[in-house]
């Protein structure tokens, strides 16, 4: 089938639009509300707040059971599979740091050849997939493996300290890329790794945040239903690495999209295809000032934090015109309409 019919279809069976959320009600108990398939268990080792294994749990939920995982090392692995226990209810690989994309397109290939149709997710951090499983991840693209590719971006090699990677925002402190004298964190820029992947000219490429759970599982049940190689980039905050408190960490995701420094978009065949608008455009500064790897910057009396703060701002006021993201008016899926999570309830509003 020709790849814009395909598309079409697939438009027209998972929609555009997300599904309505279901309310738990006093005969449905939230608990009872919960989706009835859980790739990934609670009972796990990660921190309070982790933003990653939210995101994995809400990717598992909406990838269903026929599934395989190869897992990159990283925190989801390691949280998720102290031996000899596994949260993991499909069959799960680990492999190396650098080689998820690899390992996962010889699943495939192996699934292909019994003639199965599990489809095979692979998973890594911001470390394993914008680094150092970045050519795997090139060549899984470009080779048109049948593959979802599930990056959990917390922004840092969180595992083993807190490191540094090509995705940890520029001026954030991390343990090598510290803030003092010298500079003011990271030198550099986040790598635009979603617009390299899109370059690949992949059926299907997107963002999303564990802000918005509707919108994310959504974008899951997009890539699923499409045969060929898609990716997604999920904003992941680490409580621990980028020094917020652990009940934060939905608001500073939030804060993320709301400024415009964390686009939530989806590309097909390297042209975007759609955007979550941004209902009220937040400053830079509601998201940085919440995080203790940003602390130098809204310190006052430093001029080189407000040279920092309007270099941020530059580049969200860059995202927001590149893409459109400012909204112009109420909209049900705009940042404020779609539904979210707040803190006490899986449907509350949002939160102040
Ligand atoms: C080749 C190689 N180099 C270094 C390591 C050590 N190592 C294990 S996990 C990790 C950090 C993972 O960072 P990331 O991919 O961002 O995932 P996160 O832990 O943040 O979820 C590193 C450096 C390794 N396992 N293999
Ligand atoms: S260090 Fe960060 S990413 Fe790792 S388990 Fe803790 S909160 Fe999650």
């Amino acid at each position: 089938m020709q790849d814009q019919a395909r598309l079409a279809e697939l438009r027209q069976k998972f929609g555009r639009e997300p599904a309505a959320p279901s309310e738990p009600t006093a005969e449905r108990t939230p608990r009872e509300a919960q989706p009835r398939f859980r790739g990934l268990e609670s009972g796990h080792r990660a921190c309070q707040g982790c933003g990653e294994a939210l995101a994995a749990r809400l990717v598992m939920e909406s990838a269903g059971p026929d599934v395989m995982v190869a897992n990159a090392t990283g925190c989801l692995e390691v949280f998720t599979t102290p031996w000899p226990q596994s949260a993991w209810r499909v069959p799960w690989i680990h492999s190396l740091f650098e080689n998820s994309a690899a390992v996962a397109s010889g699943m495939e290939a192996a699934m292909k050849a019994k003639g199965q149709n599990t489809k095979v997710l692979a998973f890594g951090g911001d470390g394993g997939t914008y680094d150092i499983g970045f050519q795997a991840l090139s060549g899984m693209l470009e080779r048109y493996h049948n593959i979802l590719y599930v990056c959990y971006d917390n922004e840092a090699y969180m595992n083993t300290g807190i490191q540094r990677s090509s995705s940890t925002p520029h001026a954030a402190t991390t343990t090598t890329s510290p803030a003092g004298k010298e500079r003011m964190g990271k030198r550099h820029l986040k790598k635009d790794l979603l617009s390299i992947i899109a370059a690949h000219h992949i059926p299907y490429a997107a963002s999303a945040s564990v802000a918005y759970p509707q919108d994310l599982q959504r974008k899951v049940r997009y890539a699923m239903g499409i045969d060929g190689p898609t990716f997604l980039v999920v904003h992941s905050p680490c409580p621990l690495g980028w020094r917020h408190a652990s009940a934060l960490t939905i608001e500073v995701a939030r804060k993320a999209v709301e400024c415009g420094l964390f686009p939530l978009v989806e590309l097909e065949r390297g042209a975007v295809t759609n955007i979550m608008p941004i209902r009220q455009v937040r400053p830079v500064t509601d998201y940085l000032k919440l995080q203790g790897r940003f602390a130098h910057l809204t310190r006052d009396g430093d001029p080189r934090a407000q040279e920092e703060r309007d270099h941020l701002q530059a580049l969200a006021d860059y995202n927001i015109n590149v893409f459109g993201l400012a909204g112009d008016g109420d909209d049900p899926v705009d940042t404020s309409g779609i539904t979210t999570v707040g803190r006490g309830g899986p449907l509350a509003g949002r939160p102040q």
